[in-house]
């Protein structure tokens, strides 16, 4: 089955709402300028909150085919919790895609992969496309067990959702020894973890949802290291960092140039 190749820039704890306002106009151009076919690759935008607004009122303006999304969302619907952010807030603002447990969330905020697994339910119970991380830090790299690490991440944060919903997914496999150290996994590194996820996909379900499931590489994704990723067979799509703060290295690693 052919998957459309979908490419997510990660702005993380960066840019305020005018440079996110200047950030989005000038992508849109520079894909533009470049006759970037939107049908033939995603492309999406996920903003600090405070940056939400600013980019949907860009988005609708032009009637601009880029989806954004949040970076992270809470298990609640309303209520006393103090900075946290309900799905329902978020598909207000039209957000179509939440990131949810990044590895940065793990490593600073306790996220588990259950949690994780809940708020990737909260987000597809709201209409919108959780893109769930996973990865393995580099002792588990060194000790050559990722494979079965990862494949262990994806059985506790699939264990809530249905194939129809795992199908309409999206999964980042992000080696944590590989976030903006610049330190890139070769191709075969993501090809072969991506490879298992999709495996242990179909042994869960079927094969026709891990047919379906979009698995992106995160980590370093550069438009000088983008092109032999997404030539892997099991790779559809990168989660940019740094990379993706920058319209003209963005646009370049969305159109694979
Ligand atoms: C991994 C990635 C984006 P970077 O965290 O999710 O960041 O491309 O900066 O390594």
């Amino acid at each position: 089955m052919a998957r459309t190749p979908i490419m997510a820039g990660n702005w993380k704890m960066n840019l305020d709402h005018l440079e996110a306002n200047h950030l989005v106009q000038k992508l849109a151009l520079t894909l533009k300028d470049l006759g970037h076919d939107y049908s033939a690759t995603e492309v999406v935008v996920v903003p600090p909150f405070t940056d939400i607004r600013t980019v949907q009122t860009v988005v609708d303006a032009d009637d601009l085919p880029i989806g954004y999304g949040a970076q992270d969302v809470s298990t609640h619907d309303e209520g006393a919790y103090t900075g946290e952010v309900s799905t329902g807030m978020l598909t207000k603002l039209g957000c179509s895609y939440v990131v949810v447990g990044h590895s940065e969330r793990r490593e600073y905020h306790g996220e588990s992969n259950e949690l994780v697994g809940a708020k990737a339910k909260k987000v597809l119970d709201a209409g919108m496309t959780p893109i769930m991380c996973c990865g393995e830090a580099l002792d588990i790299r060194k000790a050559g067990t990722h494979v079965e690490y990862v494949v262990g991440q994806i059985n506790a944060m699939l264990a809530g959702l249905s194939a129809e919903e795992v199908a309409k997914s999206v999964i980042a496999y992000e080696p944590i020894w590989a976030i903006g150290t610049g330190e890139v996994a070769t191709p075969e590194d993501a090809q072969e973890v991506c490879g298992a996820i999709r495996v242990r996909i179909a042994e869960l379900y079927d094969q026709g949802v891990a047919d379906a499931v979009r698995i992106q590489y995160g980590g370093s994704v550069k438009s000088s290291n983008v092109r032999d990723i997404m030539g892997q067979p099991d790779v559809d799509g990168a989660l940019v960092g740094g990379a993706s703060l920058k319209a003209d290295e963005f646009s370049k690693i969305v159109t694979f140039l």
